[in-house]
């Protein structure tokens, strides 16, 4: 199967029938939407083969942030550019893996971003990984595509998702109007809706954190997580369960699905850079569905989302999920 010959057809009715705010969706936006969808369909079955067509380990190459990259990396982020640049609808992409931009033969003043493939560390051992995407409108549809017209900050974003390639694979999407999920059907070939209305409970006792980087926390952060492993005996009336897929794709499922905190927060080892995630690719499309999802997303003094962003490649750190949890983690980050 490639991206070409799918077709997703009961997704395509989804859009076709579905209204944002009481509007239909916009004729461009569905079919950049469908084209990403029919991308992520053939993408799940490369990364369901694996070893079995030589998908695995490191292409010795590094990407634009200095990471080596993965077979798979690449190959998602072909797929991508390939699936989605004949989109009349788009007007230009940009990914992580990628230094800059790229314009696209469309007319449309639609623009696409993406994480090809999250999570990389976990692709050679058969542990979820995904896709993220994010979509922003031009803001100036007739002048020359640039890097500029990518740096808006998340609250511009007219649509945003991921696939989850784990046992099921599995997309969220939001178009500003909540967050609604599907499964692909491996058989058919055919993301089934699965859920509407995803609601983060806005109490939760579970987190998500690399606990190795403790150390270099600063101090609002760790104050938290100390807090949580007191449980009873300390602060907290409740004790805590701790998670860490190192697949941030897989982490926000597992808090979209039942509740939770994920954290990369920025820490002292690399003091200058603002976090390890990316804003445009990972923490701006996440914290749409989060948000649309009743929870929150911040970066200890702001809302993700209402960050500007100057550049293509910036990072941020990140705390979102559960809204209790996260208003407590603003607190704290509001007394240093
Ligand atoms: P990637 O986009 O190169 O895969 O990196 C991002 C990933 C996130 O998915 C995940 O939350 C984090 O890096 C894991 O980092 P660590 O290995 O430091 O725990
Ligand atoms: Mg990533």
């Amino acid at each position: 199967m490639n991206a070409s010959t799918n077709s997703n057809i009961q997704f395509k009715h989804y859009l076709e029938t579905s209204k944002v705010k009481g509007l239909a969706i916009p004729a461009g936006l569905q079919q950049l939407l469908l084209a990403v969808a029919d991308t992520c369909t053939t993408l799940s079955h490369e990364v369901a083969q694996g070893a079995l067509i030589g998908l695995l380990g490191s292409a010795g190459t590094g990407n634009v942030q200095g990471e080596v990259q993965q077979k798979l990396d690449i190959i998602a982020n072909d797929l991508l550019i390939e699936g989605v640049q004949a989109c009349k609808s788009l007007a230009g992409l940009a990914s992580e893996e990628m230094e800059l931009p790229v314009a696209v033969q469309g007319t449309g003043d639609y623009l696409l971003l993406f994480d090809p493939l999250d999570g990389s560390s976990n692709i050679d051992v058969n542990v979820s990984i995904g896709t993220i995407f994010s979509i922003l409108k031009k803001q100036d549809p007739t002048a020359p595509l640039q890097t500029a017209d990518f740096l808006l900050s998340g609250r511009h974003q007219v649509a945003a998702g991921y696939v989850v390639y784990g046992p099921q694979t599995t997309m969220a999407l939001t178009l500003g109007d909540g967050v609604v999920m599907f499964t692909l059907n491996k058989d058919t070939g055919q993301f089934v809706l699965i859920k509407h209305a995803v609601q983060i409970s806005p109490a939760t006792k579970e987190f998500a954190i690399n606990m190795s980087n403790m150390r270099h926390w600063a101090e609002p952060v760790r104050r938290y997580v100390e807090e949580c492993l007191a449980g009873v005996s300390g602060e907290r009336d409740k004790d805590f369960n701790m998670r860490w897929i190192a697949s941030m794709v897989a982490d926000v499922h597992r808090v979209l699905s039942r509740g939770g905190i994920f954290m990369y927060p920025w820490d002292q080892r690399e003091p200058h850079k603002p976090g390890k995630l990316r804003l445009m690719y990972e923490a701006n499309p996440m914290s749409f569905l989060v948000e649309q999802a009743g929870g929150a997303s911040t970066n200890g003094e702001q809302l993700i989302m209402d960050l500007q962003p100057s550049d293509l490649h910036e990072r941020v750190s990140v705390m979102l999920g559960s809204k209790d949890e996260i208003e407590r983690l603003q607190r704290y980050h509001a007394k240093v």
